[in-house]
């Protein structure tokens, strides 16, 4: 492939300070050369994390960021503000925030602008439910959470930015999609973005999420249209993690 893996961890809501560098460090220490890894760390632990980066070649993230770019927006951060603190990347409409906190479309391209105009490159997931697939309406799901970004910022801004395909029902649940299962997907999303432009859809790297594990990951990572993981839990322990970077080179 064309295209260099990128490995990413999103811990989420967890940890402790000593762990997220003690976790960091490792990762650090252990990441393969050959493909990128990315760690996205709860916000307050974004500036230690950094510093335990530094002279690493893992690059920091966050799990979120404000649509706003600035001004009286209480408990808001930011993509500015990420920037500042060594963030390259930022993790935008993820499930959880669609559906806890209740990001619509319009949210998720505001975010995803957002973060492009303070320089960071937005991951931007996409996946349906459960039922949404029962219902055989993925690719409409799909469709319509893609165009609502591209709507906005036009299929150029892909240039400079990931895709993460998370099924909803895969997340947390120990299901994970079939290689097969999400390979079709990640090839209708190419598809899609390659009847707008060719070598956009060629060079866009397109993750799998869901409950990525070091035992399945190299069999997902095997498929043609599959540039990546985006890990939760397994992300949360070093040698998982590191697993799963090593599956990936
Ligand atoms: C999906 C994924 C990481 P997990 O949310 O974004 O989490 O690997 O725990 O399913």
């Amino acid at each position: 492939s064309p295209r260099t893996p990128l490995i990413a961890g999103n811990w989420k809501m967890h940890g402790r300070l000593t762990m997220a560098r003690e976790l960091a460090s490792a990762v650090a220490h252990g990441a393969p050369a050959g493909i990128d890894v990315l760690l996205c760390p709860p916000f307050p632990y974004l500036a230690p994390v950094a510093v335990t980066l530094q002279g690493s070649h893992v690059h920091l993230g966050a799990q979120n960021l404000a649509t706003e770019a600035e001004g009286a927006y209480t408990g808001e951060v930011s993509g500015d503000m990420l920037a500042d603190l060594q963030c390259g990347y930022v993790l935008v409409g993820h499930s959880e925030r669609r559906t806890l906190y209740g990001e619509t479309d319009d949210v998720v391209a505001a975010k995803f602008q957002r973060a492009q105009a303070a320089g960071l490159t937005p991951v931007l997931c996409i996946g349906e439910t459960l039922a949404e697939r029962e219902a055989g309406d993925t690719e409409t799901v799909i469709a319509r959470q893609l165009d609502a970004v591209l709507a906005q910022v036009g299929v150029e801004a892909l240039q400079q930015a990931v895709l993460a395909y998370e099924p909803v029902w895969a997340i947390g649940t120990g299901l994970t999609a079939t290689p097969a299962q999400a390979q079709a997907v990640h090839r209708f999303i190419r598809a899609r973005i390659e009847a707008r432009d060719g070598q956009i859809a060629a060079s866009l790297r397109i993750l799998y999420g869901g409950s990525v594990k070091a035992d399945n990951a190299a069999s997902l990572l095997a498929e043609t249209d599959i540039d990546g993981g985006l890990i939760g839990g397994a992300s949360l322990d070093a040698d998982s993690f590191l697993a799963i970077c090593q599956a990936a080179t």
